[in-house]
């Protein structure tokens, strides 16, 4: 039996032209265990200088399965990054040779302010793109990036799941499935009257989120959506690498198995052109993908508006962004120009900009400019592109992404890691490989009405600079009534002023906590359509609406109010309620007798007394204790 296998070994060998001296002795002996594919890839391993992944191969007969489940994962591992494994490691070798000189990837660029749109909530320019992206909005297919472990939370589950505001407990993935459907079927009114385009919803997922996310759509009926309108895909991870010449890392606690880690939100690009997805939407005559975040509980504020400026301006790319203090955690938009001529505009990752501006004049690096603000607007990663331009791109490209390489070096010789690393790739990253005829800009809106996300625990949220963004859970709800009051409050109703409360270390405005489903309030123009005589809420106040046709006219609340109704049933609200109301009571974000959900925003409500009305049947109504 030896000898059969050694004399098959040495022909599979010779039939590929290969010395048997070349190749790892281990894997020889084994070659027999492998089909043609398998043995092409491990010519390709071979090639690639990763003989060492074979050295603790044990004799044939030993522990084959697992050789086998070796391969799979290398098959799987090379089909699912473009270019293969090879150009994988490649690719690899070439970057971290250049993290080893310390060579700066935006050598020769300079970098400076670049103009964009900038808009001002309720204003006539920011009402009149509103309508402009509601028009738009039927053409569009939105991503969600949903693959993240969100290790700086730290919350157990995934965080789609997590309530976006506990007023209501609308989770994310909620709150996004209802906006679509809201701009759904508000676009398909505009246009065409009732007849509605069913808009694509796409969700990239990781092994990390993938079930949990399909679990939590399936049990909640896909959040009213048609389960065929969502598409999951799931991004791979990639390689480890143990050392500068990219040798792959094997797993601690598997010598069959290579180690990885994920990749990076930049995969959805390469996910979305193999999916065969952009071309169908191309041949539905969609126009616009627009791609977002897991926690952004304002995000769908700002999509109408910059979605309007996409289609007038006819970008095809416009990033969405946000005033940005120095030094946050959110990357910054720069027109890079380069010495050689070249200019473009992208996003400098937040771990970036302030060396960049120290290397180019600014010694101070990244830091406010007399606004209070840093004068470069901050990417919040929520991207709308034209599709024609962006199929093109991908096309020459298969989607792949500039990567980066981050390794955590043993000492100043740099050659060695503390533990293995991994090239990285991010979705905003796309515009680097455009062409300079590209049509890139970015619309700017008020952090306030766009930009809360759910990324810090308590902990480190309690440590963040006085004056900087919080970006917990607890910032993030509040975030939610803030929004929603400054709208009420800029369409004319009376909103006491916010009180200032201290939770989990963490001081924020408290608003009075109004909520709206999506389809209540689209956009400002018809939350306006909505309010009319002399309307006032006041601080320790709670209203959820939750339905479309919701009128609310000479209402005076302080206490609770929730409504329920039907498409179909109009209610008008009004005259003054009164009620004990909804009390916000500290919690301790360390108590875990509190499910984390709510632990980790440092509150919760206590429900003493409402005023709750729900309308089953469609017809007119009038709410008026
Ligand atoms: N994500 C994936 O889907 N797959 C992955 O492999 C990794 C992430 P983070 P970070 O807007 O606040 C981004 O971890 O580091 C998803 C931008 O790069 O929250 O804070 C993940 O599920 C930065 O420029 O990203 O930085 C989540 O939905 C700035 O804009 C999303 O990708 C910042 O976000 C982002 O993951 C911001």
């Amino acid at each position: 039996m030896a000898l059969a296998t050694a004399d098959s070994a040495a022909e599979i060998l010779s039939n590929l032209n290969i010395n048997a001296g070349d190749w790892p002795p281990n894997l020889v002996k084994n070659l027999h265990l492998l089909p043609a594919d398998q043995i092409e890839l491990a010519k390709m391993l071979s090639e690639m200088g990763q003989s060492h992944l074979f050295q603790h191969w044990a004799e044939p007969g030993v522990e084959d399965d697992q050789k086998k489940a070796f391969f799979a994962q290398v098959a799987k591992l090379n089909s699912s990054y473009p270019g293969g494994l090879a150009s994988y490691i490649q690719t690899a070798r070439e970057l971290l040779a250049d993290s080893k000189t310390g060579k700066n990837p935006y050598d020769g660029f300079t970098p400076s302010v670049p103009t964009g749109e900038i808009l001002s909530f309720g204003d006539d320019n920011f009402i009149n793109f509103e309508e402009a992206g509601v028009k738009e909005a039927q053409n569009a297919a939105f991503v969600l990036v949903a693959g993240g472990l969100g290790e700086r939370l730290g919350y157990n589950g995934i965080k789609v799941a997590l309530p976006a505001e506990t007023t209501t407990g609308t989770c994310f993935l909620q709150s996004y499935i209802e906006s679509i459907l809201a701009l759904q079927e508000a676009s398909g009114m505009l246009t065409r009257g009732t007849c509605q385009k069913e808009i694509p919803f796409v969700i990239m997922t990781s092994d990390d989120t993938h079930t949990r996310t399909l679990d939590l759509l399936e049990s909640n009926s896909y959040f009213g959506m048609k389960p065929a309108q969502v598409k999951l895909l799931k991004q791979e991870k990639v390689a480890c690498l143990d050392d500068n010449d990219a040798r792959l890392a094997l797993d601690p606690h598997n010598k069959y198995k290579i180690q990885t880690k994920p990749h990076g939100h930049g995969d959805v690009h390469s996910l979305l052109y193999s999916s065969g997805l952009l071309n169908l939407w191309h041949d539905a005559g969609l126009r616009w993908v627009i791609f977002f975040q897991d926690t952004n509980g304002l995000l769908f504020k700002a999509i109408p508006a910059s979605l309007g400026v996409s289609a007038t301006k006819q970008y095809h790319v416009n990033s969405i962004a946000v005033q940005r203090k120095a030094k946050e955690a959110i990357g910054g938009i720069t027109r890079l120009t380069h010495s050689d001529g070249r200019s473009m505009v992208i996003n400098v990752e937040y771990n970036q900009l302030d060396p960049l501006l120290r290397a180019t004049g600014h010694p101070d690096g990244d830091v406010n400019c007399e606004t209070g603000y840093s004068p470069f607007p901050g990417n919040i990663n929520q991207l709308i592109l034209e599709l024609g331009p962006y199929i093109e791109e991908l096309t020459k490209t298969g989607g792949a992404i500039k990567e980066f390489v981050n390794p955590k070096y043993k000492d100043a010789s740099k050659t060695s890691f503390k533990s293995s690393t991994r090239l990285e790739c991010m979705m905003q990253d796309y515009p680097k490989t455009l062409p300079p005829s590209a049509r890139v800009g970015f619309t700017v809106m008020d952090t306030w009405l766009a930009y809360a996300p759910v990324k810090n625990n308590s902990e480190d949220a309690a440590k963040v600079p006085k004056g900087n963004p919080y970006h917990s859970a607890t910032s993030g709800e509040m975030a939610i009534y803030r929004a929603n009051s400054l709208i009420l409050k800029k369409a004319g109703v009376q909103m006491e002023d916010p009180v200032q409360q201290v939770f989990s270390g963490q001081e924020v405005e408290v608003w009075p906590r109004v909520t709206w489903k999506p389809k209540w309030g689209l956009t400002f123009a018809e939350i306006k359509r909505k309010i009319s005589g002399s309307c006032s809420i006041s601080q320790r106040s709670t209203m959820a609406l939750k339905g479309h046709d919701i009128f609310l006219e000479d209402l005076s609340l302080d206490g609770a109010l929730i409504i329920n109704s039907i498409d179909g049933a109009e209610v008008k609200v009004g005259g003054s309620i009164q009620n004990k109301g909804w009390l916000l009571e500290s919690i301790d974000y360390k108590d875990i007798a509190i499910p984390e959900e709510l632990r980790i925003r440092g509150f919760q409500i206590n429900k003493l007394e409402q005023l709750e009305e729900t309308y089953v049947e469609p017809g007119k109504f009038t709410l008026k204790p």
